[in-house]
């Protein structure tokens, strides 16, 4: 040990010895941790577009996914299983503008908002629906949101000349917004964009075990309060919906990425900001006859529409959600989405196989 210096008594070094030993021993898990986390994502960047986002490692495990104590408005999310899965990779955050533009400058893909669509294709659509666009929701006054029926909600209206590139139709833009989460795809653009990216989309599985952020059982990807603390913890709706939406939480609308606490797992706005497309069609009863292993969704989707198409899972719930209908920024919320449906308030992020090699 060092000799004490003069002025300085042993019981002053000591003293020097236990607060720096204190330090230490304080900052160090943090540091380890921090450090993990960093060399972790930056793996994950190796041999792919240093423009696309960061990934995190998930590591292989068993969860319960679902839940028992399901509402009958909420039946899906019943009965809770036990899952297991291998490790993979997944984005960090939500797939932005930005990247999506990164895409589409790369490959000159054209989303399907951006097309008009055949009338020899679809001899029973209606001329206006023909036009490219997609869903936008616009406030609505003096509704009842439990009074309207699923198939013709009044708040969403086909916008035609809506796009991602154009997200409040034609005259808007994404300038201001290209660290937001890209929204009007749909599931085919979706895939499109992680294929050429060297990923894929998550199955429901991945999703909802990568949002638990190691967390078990527990109603939010946070913990089981909604507002620990009387802290919003994720962009959604608050106030009176469809009407007034006060932005409590600081956006009224869809914030840029990372706006929130990330979950265990490192990753960003897997509550609310916007619904996440995933790998899987959507079936309201397939956790009854779901596997154990890496289930990948039933054979064909729900189609209540009668459309022909029929839906794949939504994930996670969006800025649209309030506390008082919809709910859905919970951890075993889930939905369909229409195949050939582009709205603003769904969009996706991507995964790899943990054994995919770095140069794809
Ligand atoms: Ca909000």
């Amino acid at each position: 040990m060092t000799a004490p210096r003069e002025g300085q008594s042993a019981s002053q070094l000591a003293r020097r010895w236990i607060i720096t030993l204190a330090t230490i021993l304080i900052v160090a898990p943090f540091a380890a941790f921090a450090w993990k986390t960093h060399r972790d994502a930056e793996v994950s960047r190796a041999g792919l577009d240093p423009r696309l986002a960061l990934m995190v490692r998930i590591p292989a495990g068993e969860f319960s996914m679902g839940t028992d104590k399901a509402d009958e408005k909420h039946a899906e999310e019943a009965p809770g299983h036990s899952v297991h899965l291998k490790g993979f990779w997944m984005d960090v955050t939500e797939v932005t503008n930005a990247q999506f533009a990164a895409f589409t400058d790369a490959t000159g893909f054209v989303t399907d908002a951006e097309k008009d669509l055949s009338a020899r294709d679809f001899p029973n659509a209606p001329p206006e629906y023909l036009k490219g666009g997609s869903l936008l929701f616009k406030k609505v006054a003096g509704v009842n949101p439990f009074q309207c029926g699923v198939g013709n909600l009044p708040w969403w209206k086909f916008t035609a000349g809506a796009s991602w590139r154009h997200p409040e139709g034609l005259g808007s833009d994404i300038k201001e917004r290209m660290n937001h989460p890209v929204i009007c795809l749909t599931y085919k653009d979706a895939q499109a964009f992680a294929k050429w990216a060297g990923k894929r989309l998550p199955t429901e599985a991945e999703w909802e075990y990568a949002a638990r952020g190691g967390l078990k059982n527990k109603a939010y990807v946070w913990g089981d309060e909604e507002r620990p603390g009387g802290k919003v913890m994720c962009n959604h709706w608050q106030g009176k919906f469809p009407e007034r939406d006060t932005a409590e939480d600081g956006f009224a609308g869809i914030a840029p990425v990372k706006s929130f606490p990330a979950n265990g797992y490192g990753l960003y706005d897997m509550a609310g900001n916007v619904w996440e497309m995933c790998e899987d069609w959507y079936q309201p009863t397939y956790y009854r006859v779901s596997p154990k292993d890496a289930p990948s969704g039933p054979a064909i989707g729900h189609d209540p529409e009668g459309t022909g198409y029929g839906q794949h899972v939504i994930r996670g719930g969006s800025w649209l959600c309030d506390e008082g209908y919809c709910l859905r920024y919970r951890a075993t919320a889930r939905q369909g989405l229409d195949t050939l449906t582009s709205t603003n308030h769904a969009g996706f992020r991507c995964v790899r196989d943990e054994a995919t090699p770095a140069n794809k």
